[in-house]
């Protein structure tokens, strides 16, 4: 930040509404921004704080059509899921916006046409990918291949999400139809195009002279780029689903998604405000944040702000902090894969426990680093920070007051030196935490908030209260006004992190309206005042739960691992005569053992005609032996003798691999003689 301002505008990237919001969503941009925007507020700023659904593109188109539903049934589906969801969790917008709306067709198409009457745009006709049984151009998640940038396999024809670099569908090597799975042809078509390259040198200037302060994540990927030199970028698309081009002669075309949705953000503000909308955009006193995840940086740092330039009488954004992603148990969270924490499962599984989710998050968030969620993580920080100091901490300021006096804040009296030192801690971490706060270090933040609670504890066992009242109820009085105006402090403090426990704790000390300048002071109590019965503020995560949600995404891996079989390729040919060297028979299982002292084999005595004979077979995993006994195997008959724990095996029972990893064995279908060939 570079200069003074007025007001800020806070935008959060606004999901596409083809499935709901999980984890790694909140992580990387709304619990952020929300804390962002609270705390501004809490502070007396002018904030508006921007969300919305983005409705249009591929991903949703893609989504319809696995379902056979159309998209407008898609993004009505989980706008509603996902609008909701937010609500629960506490996430302020100011508006919560979507981009089928009447205001934004119409915003986008002005935006479009502006630039298109100044000749912002070139226009192209070039050969595009197109999938010749579907009778569709391929573009952005309609087609797959190879990144030429990393070489990941399964980059997008708009972006590869493993280098972050923004492509041109034709830019892919072995490009697949995501529709059909075939290779692509080329067809002429004709786009508009914007030239980012004509922006270059002002972009440049903006991020890498201006805003060296950017996070280093977001600042090197722009660097990168731009060190790469950028081309043109398609802002049409031919495809039925979007905002039509707004111009004579583009039917059939639809404006690029990444084109209509940043513009999402303006209809948004024109919902919500109305008129007025202007001056959040265009006066130069307004700052504008946006808060997006890492795979968004290029359309919010290059593509978005060079729309902006071209256009010419907006602000650019002054900060753009972008998260890196966060992983679940270890594993990439995945909408298509349905691996994932959803928040709309989440507050059903858990109800009552938003502020332990918005900890959890905030206190891993992936700020400077991809991160992982654990369920273990999760209840070892509910129970042991949130439980055990916070909620501690302030249950026993409150239930001392109760138990000494009555529920009524009592008067301090002259401070000695340990009140003083705690008020002292509390401005300087007030300090600490408002510079966080400013520079967007939301993880160090909360650790600062959670010092001050840490400090309040501390402070009780050092002037142990309980012991005090024995004898000297002047001095027990100080002790509790303090730790109750510390609890206070708390409910200021954390505010932006755990707004509903800090509602339950503003209540309970019967405080009124809060500010952020209100924080440090130890007067926010009135001697003399009531203060509520203790109510626990956090109760703590049982083992079942977790057990639960492990137990859940465990199911989910199984599921795709079923889904995602495929039988083996089939092997080389081979000559009839080497296939009848191999002499399989047919046999009755008689005895069949669990081997002493080996948890895989199971010893089998097997009638083969001839006299029986034992085979060992490394089953034991898959079945118990009394399940065995009386069946038909087939089993190979002419193998060598082979040692085993001790035991000698002839020969091998036949089984099948099922797609969960279990085995069958095989057996004839009717009845047959055992020693019966196989053939
Ligand atoms: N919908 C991509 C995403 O959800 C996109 C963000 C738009 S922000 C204007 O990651
Ligand atoms: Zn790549």
């Amino acid at each position: 930040m570079n200069k003074e301002y007025k007001r800020t505008l806070i935008t959060s990237a606004l999901p596409y509404a083809n499935g709901p919001v999980h984890i790694g969503h909140l992580a990387g941009v709304y619990v952020p921004a929300d804390i962002y925007a609270r705390y501004k507020r809490l502070n007396g700023e002018e904030v508006l704080f921007i969300g919305g659904s983005d409705e249009h593109g591929v991903p949703i188109t893609i989504k319809a059509k696995a379902e056979g539903v159309t998209p407008q049934d898609i993004v009505d589906r989980y706008h509603n899921i996902i609008k909701d969801s937010f609500e629960q969790l506490g996430i302020t917008f100011d508006v919560y916006g979507r981009t089928t709306s009447e205001t934004h067709r119409k915003t986008a198409s002005d935006f479009f046409r502006k630039l298109y009457e100044k000749g912002e745009f070139i226009e192209k006709t070039s050969e595009q990918l197109y999938d010749a049984e579907a009778n569709q151009f391929l573009a952005d998640r309609y087609v797959t291949g190879t990144c030429p940038h990393c070489g990941n396999e399964h980059a997008y024809g708009d972006q590869c999400e493993v280098c972050g670099t923004s492509l041109n569908a034709t830019d892919l090597i072995n490009p697949r139809s995501a529709i059909t799975g075939n290779t692509p042809i080329l067809k002429e078509t004709s786009h508009w195009y914007l030239p980012l390259d004509k922006w270059e040198p002002r972009l440049r200037q903006w991020i890498l002279e201006d805003h060296k302060e950017w996070r280093s994540n977001v600042y090197g990927q722009c660097k990168s780029w731009l060190d790469m030199g950028l081309q043109p970028r398609a802002v049409s698309r031919d495809l039925d689903w979007g905002i039509p081009v707004p111009v004579e002669g583009a039917e059939g075309k639809v404006l690029y998604v990444w084109f209509d949705a940043p513009i999402g953000y303006i209809s948004n503000t024109i919902d919500c405000v109305g008129d007025d909308w202007e001056k959040w955009w265009k006066d130069s006193d307004t700052r504008m944040i946006h808060f997006i995840g890492k795979d968004n940086i290029v359309f919010h740092c290059i593509v978005f702000p060079a729309m902006l330039m071209a256009d010419g009488t907006y602000n650019l954004p002054d900060n753009v902090p972008a998260n890196e992603f966060l992983n679940l148990e270890d594993n990439k969270i995945s909408t298509s894969r349905n691996y994932a924490v959803w928040l709309h499962e989440y507050l059903q599984e858990l109800p009552g426990r938003q502020d332990e989710l918005r900890y959890v998050l905030t206190a891993n968030a992936p700020e400077t680093k991809d991160n992982n969620f654990t369920w273990g993580d999760f209840q070892q920080r509910v129970n042991s920070e949130l439980v055990a100091i916070l909620g501690n901490f302030i249950n026993r300021a409150v239930v001392l007051t109760h138990k000494y006096f009555d529920g009524t804040v009592p008067a301090a009296g002259a401070l000695e030196e340990v009140d003083k030192k705690l008020i002292d801690e509390f401005a300087t971490l007030k300090q600490e935490m408002t510079a966080q706060l400013e520079e967007f270090k939301f993880r160090d933040a909360l650790r600062t908030a959670m010092d001050m609670a840490r400090a309040g504890n501390k402070y009780l066992q050092e002037t142990e209260p309980w012991k005090v009242a024995k004898t000297d109820m002047e001095r027990t009085a100080t002790i509790l006004n303090i730790a109750l105006q510390a609890s206070a402090n708390l409910a200021i403090a954390f505010e932006p992190f755990l707004p509903f426990m800090s509602a339950r704790l503003i209540k309970m000390l019967g405080m009124g309206d809060i500010t952020w300048s209100m924080l440090g002071n130890f007067d926010l109590l009135q001697a003399g005042g009531h203060i509520g019965k203790a109510e626990l503020l956090f109760e703590k995560v049982e083992d079942e739960t977790v057990l639960f949600q492990q137990e859940k995404l465990r199911k989910t891996v199984e599921e795709n691992k079923l889904a995602a079989w495929k039988p083996e390729a089939v092997k080389e040919n081979v000559e009839y005569d080497d296939f009848a060297k191999l002499d399989i028979r047919v046999g009755k299982v008689l005895e069949c053992i669990n081997v002493p002292k080996s948890k895989k084999l199971l010893q089998f005595k097997i009638d083969d005609g001839m006299g029986g004979r034992t085979i060992l077979s490394g089953i034991a995993a898959y079945y118990k032996p009394e399940d065995l006994i009386g069946k038909e195997v087939c089993f190979i008959a002419n193998f060598p003798p082979r040692k085993m724990m001790g035991r000698e095996s002839m020969g091998m029972i036949l089984s099948a691999v099922n797609a969960d990893g279990s085995l069958t064995v095989i057996g004839p279908q009717g009845e047959v003689r055992p020693g019966a060939t196989v053939g």
